[in-house]
C-alpha cells in the first residue's frame, strides 16, 4: 500500500524555512515564513500569554473533554473581538478549530456538504494553502484579480469586474486584513462595494482573518469583516489566533458561520459539531483557553493589546525605514507602496531570478513570488536589504 504513494510537492514557504536554517552565512536575513520576530530575531511568548498560562496551571481543575465545538466561552470572546458590538449574535454558529488552517479546512468541508458543486473564488494571488486545500477536497477555484503589480495596490476595478461573474451559491475567500502575500488591502468603502456586490450575486463571503491587530489596529483590521457581517445574509469566517497571540504551535482558531436566519442556527451548529467529530472529535483547548482568559480579564487584555500594538508599530516603522532607504538609493518613490502596505507581508515585485540572486549573493531569503516578511528585518538589516534589492536590479 504505502509503496503506491506518490511524492507530494513540498510547501514552498516551509521548504524555504529549511533552506534558511541550512545556510551557514552569519549575515543571512530571513524574510520567509510568516512568523513574527522581534529585532533580535526571536519569536517571544507574549507577556499576557505567559501570565494566562501560569494562571491556568494553578487553577485548572480538569482536562476532561470539552464540547465538540470547543468551549463556548472561547467562541463568545473571539467572535466579539472580531465582529464587535454589532455582531449578528443570534445568527451565529461557531466551532473551535486547530488553527486558522483548521478553520479554513472545516469551512470548505461545510461548503462542500451544503452546496456540492459550489466554486471557491480566490484572490490572485492568495495564500497557497487556499487552493491546495480546495483542490484536495475537489472544489474548483476560479480566481479574481486583486493585486496591481504596477502600483503595488489593489486592482479594485479588476476585482469588481471578476466578482460580477460569481454565480449564486459560490463562495469567495477574502483576506480580512493584511493580505497574504501582497500586503495590499481594501478600504472600508471598497469593502462596502464588495459586500453589496456579493449580496446582489447571492454569493457567500468566506473571510480568512489571521492578522487582526497587525495592520492598522484591532478595530480597523476587523472593519471589512464587520461590514460584510452587517450586510450579507450569510457568511463564513475562519479566524486564527496564531499570530496576534503568538501561539502558533498551540493550534488555536475558530470557524464562524453567520446563518441567514435564527432558525437556521441549530442545523448549522450541528453540522459544525459533526464535522469536528468526523475529523478529530474535540478541538485543541489549551490555546483557546489562554485566549479566553486574556480577553475576559481587563488587566491581561490591556497588557496583550499594548504588546500587540508595540509589535504592529514596530513593523510599520520598519516599512517606513525600508521605503526611505530605497528612496535614497533609487531617487524616486517607486517603492513607496512598501510603506502603504499593512501586516507582515509585502510583495516586492521582483522576478524569480532577482529573488534567487538576492538569496545567492546577499543571503536574503524571501518567498519566490518576492513576498517579504517585514518582521524579519531590524534597523541594522534594512539598509542591507535595500542594497540587495538595488543590486539585483529590482
Ligand atoms: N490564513 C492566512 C492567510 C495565513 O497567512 C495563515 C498563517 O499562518 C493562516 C490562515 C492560518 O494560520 P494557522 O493555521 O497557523 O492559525
Ligand atoms: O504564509 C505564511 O508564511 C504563514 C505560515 O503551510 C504558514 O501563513 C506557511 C505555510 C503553511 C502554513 C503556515
Amino acid at each position: 500500500m504505502l509503496t503506491d504513494l506518490k511524492p507530494q510537492a513540498p510547501d514552498k514557504i516551509l521548504a524555504l524555512m529549511a533552506a534558511f536554517r541550512d545556510d551557514p552565512r552569519p549575515g543571512k536575513i530571513d524574510l520567509g515564513v510568516g512568523v513574527y520576530k522581534d529585532a533580535s530575531g526571536r519569536t517571544p511568548i507574549m507577556r499576557a500569554v505567559k501570565a494566562a498560562e501560569r494562571q491556568l496551571v494553578e487553577t485548572q481543575e480538569t482536562k476532561t473533554y470539552t464540547g465538540l465545538a470547543g468551549d463556548p466561552a472561547f467562541a463568545d470572546a473571539l467572535s466579539a473581538l472580531i465582529l464587535g458590538p454589532d455582531a449578528p449574535r443570534d445568527r451565529l454558529a461557531c466551532a473551535a478549530q486547530p488553527g486558522g488552517t483548521g478553520a479554513i479546512r472545516q469551512g470548505l468541508e461545510l461548503i462542500r456538504m451544503a452546496a456540492p458543486g459550489a466554486r471557491l473564488w480566490l484572490s490572485n494571488p492568495t495564500w497557497p494553502n487556499h487552493p491546495a486545500i480546495a483542490a484536495y477536497l475537489g472544489i474548483e477555484t476560479p480566481s479574481y484579480r486583486y493585486f496591481d503589480a504596477e502600483t503595488g495596490g489593489v486592482d479594485f476595478d479588476g476585482m469588481m469586474a471578476d466578482l460580477a461573474e460569481v454565480a449564486p451559491g459560490d463562495a469567495v475567500i477574502l483576506h480580512g486584513c493584511c493580505h497574504n502575500p501582497t500586503g495590499a488591502n481594501l478600504t472600508p468603502d471598497q469593502w462596502r462595494d464588495v459586500a453589496a456586490l456579493l449580496t446582489r450575486r447571492g454569493a457567500v463571503p468566506f473571510v480568512d482573518i489571521a492578522y487582526q491587530g497587525f495592520g492598522d489596529g484591532l478595530e480597523p483590521d476587523a472593519e471589512g469583516t464587520r461590514i460584510l457581517a452587517r450586510t450579507v445574509p450569510e457568511m463564513l469566517i475562519a479566524a486564527s489566533c496564531s499570530k496576534n497571540f503568538g501561539i502558533y504551535r498551540e493550534r488555536t482558531g475558530l470557524l464562524m458561520a453567520i446563518a441567514p436566519s435564527t432558525d437556521a442556527v441549530p442545523v448549522t451548529q450541528g453540522a459544525l459539531a459533526m464535522l469536528n467529530r468526523m475529523n478529530f472529535s474535540f478541538p485543541p483547548d489549551h490555546g483557546a483557553r489562554v485566549v479566553t482568559t486574556i480577553l475576559t480579564d481587563d488587566a491581561l487584555r490591556a497588557d496583550w493589546e499594548a504588546e500587540l500594538e508595540e509589535v504592529r508599530l514596530g513593523m510599520l516603522g520598519l516599512r517606513e525605514q525600508l521605503a526611505a532607504a530605497l528612496r535614497d538609493r533609487v531617487g524616486s518613490d517607486r517603492f513607496g507602496f512598501l510603506a502603504a502596505h499593512r501586516g507582515m507581508f509585502s510583495r516586492l515585485g521582483a522576478t524569480p531570478e532577482q529573488v534567487e540572486a538576492m538569496r545567492r549573493d546577499h543571503g536574503v531569503y524571501m518567498v519566490g513570488d518576492s513576498r517579504m516578511n517585514i518582521a524579519g528585518l531590524n534597523s541594522a538589516t534594512v539598509p542591507l536589504l535595500a542594497d540587495a534589492i538595488v543590486a539585483a536590479g529590482v
